[in-house]
């Protein structure tokens, strides 16, 4: 029984749907497009027989009725929010593939020996709150109700209201720190977001490790003043220090290392006022824990040099940081096996993006399986992968979850799907 590239494109041209202006995707974690999006994928789990789960972090979880919650589950999951104007792919092609290993997995009365779990996590791109991996640091125990009720969006309304407030199943959440059992194993389906996969021509990457990131927020306050009468000597201009040291967060990010400012918000923002207060974004990346640390010092010191030089006010916030992640060889040896059972051309590749699996691999063993990006576009109106890859990628994820999951009955690692995960420990 193969994944069905049609009901893929029906899911996920529904998904899209569920989004507000555009153009391009937009979908903010807990506003009523957000839930609408949650809601349809309800619906397709409901039919199979799944019971909805929201948990007290906003995340939701789909479970078959019946089934134990605290036995170890294997689950399949990302995330359903979505960057302004982001691409119809992202997170949901994860969620999507979920839902359709449901499906095959109902259509075979060989179910898993373990429950098959389904997961949504909440803002995982920050669009809304400001900070990457939100939902899956909330449910592997990494962030306290106290920090998420310090996520504040531009209007000033917290992580924890907004979720109250747009959500009756928030008056009935369950726990939402998982416990070290709750889940054995987890895995990801994923557009890669770059060109790696269609330049190497291969169907399917097996992710071998995801980036560590560092997201910074800057805030200059120098002195807003008359951009005509002020001289250039008196001057103390936000916006031309933050030029300054948004070029040298290019200039500094050598090596694999990858920096990007994405955010710069300059006030008053008129054309004839020297901007008195501007702020911006800096988001680090790297494989290498220590070579990301070190490209984090050297630009948080340049950043406070310019302030200096320019006598300007200097207020640097960490908004989020998550430690790079090498992904269980166990499960990678499944996937692989699935891959080389079904004659899938895969690569085995690092990930340039963060995702919900980096942050689930601190409780429990993850993987991740990537499908081709076009022409390597993501973020963005134009990211697009085709249904048939997608559907490929579930037919590998299928092989090692039903590995993971083990025989009928049976509740242990092994046989089921003839690719049962190697014995060898993790390595
Ligand atoms: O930022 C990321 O890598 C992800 O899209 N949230
Ligand atoms: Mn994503
Ligand atoms: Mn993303």
């Amino acid at each position: 029984m193969r994944a069905s590239a049609d009901r893929i494109r029906l899911d996920i041209e529904t998904i899209a749907g569920c989004s507000a202006s555009g153009p391009g995707i937009d979908r903010l974690t807990f506003t009523p497009e957000y839930w609408a999006a949650v809601d349809y994928v309800a619906g397709q789990m409901g039919a199979l027989g799944y019971e909805r789960k929201t948990t007290v972090h906003g995340n939701t979880r789909f479970r078959r009725e019946g089934s134990e919650w605290a036995e170890p589950a294997v689950a399949v999951g990302s995330h359903l929010d979505a960057v302004p104007h982001g691409g119809r792919f992202d997170g949901v092609a994860g969620v999507v593939a979920g839902v359709e290993i449901a499906r095959l997995l109902a259509d075979q009365d060989d179910a898993l020996g373990r429950p098959f779990e389904v997961i949504v996590f909440a803002e995982e791109e920050g669009a809304r709150f400001g900070s990457v991996l939100t939902g899956s640091k909330a449910f592997a125990g990494r962030l306290s109700d106290c920090e998420l009720a310090q996520l504040k969006d531009a209007d000033g309304t917290s992580y924890l209201e907004a979720f109250a407030e747009s959500s009756d199943s928030a008056a009935t959440a369950v726990s939402g720190v998982v416990g070290a059992g709750d889940v054995a194993s987890y895995f990801e389906l994923h557009i890669e977001q770059s060109v790696v996969l269609e330049t190497a021509r291969a169907a399917i990457g097996i992710v071998q490790a995801i980036v560590g990131l560092r997201q910074y927020r800057v805030v200059y306050s120098g002195t807003a003043n008359h951009a005509g009468a002020t001289p250039m000597r008196l001057r103390k201009d936000s916006l031309a220090a933050a030029a300054r040291a948004i070029v040298s967060v290019e200039e500094l990010s050598t090596g694999a290392t990858v920096g990007t400012v994405g955010m710069l918000v300059s006030e008053p923002n008129a054309a004839n006022v020297i901007p008195g207060r501007t702020l911006f974004s800096v988001d680090l990346r790297d494989t290498d824990p220590l070579a990301l640390q070190a490209v984090g010092d050297a630009v948080l010191k340049r950043i406070r040099d310019i302030a200096e030089e320019r006598q300007l006010q200097a207020e640097v916030k960490m908004t989020a940081e998550s430690a790079p992640v090498v992904l269980f060889p166990r499960l990678r040896d499944s996937l692989r096996c699935s891959a080389e059972t079904l004659g899938i051309h895969y690569l085995e590749m690092p990930s340039g993006a963060a995702h919900d699996a980096q942050e689930m691999a601190g409780v429990t063993e993850a993987a991740m399986v990537f499908v081709p990006s076009i022409g390597g576009r993501s973020h963005c109106p134009e990211e697009d992968t085709p249904y048939e890859a997608i559907a490929l990628g579930v037919d590998v994820l299928l092989g090692a979850v039903r590995a993971a999951g083990g025989p009928p009955g049976g509740g242990r690692e092994g046989s089921a799907g003839g690719c049962a995960a190697s014995t060898q420990g993790v390595q």
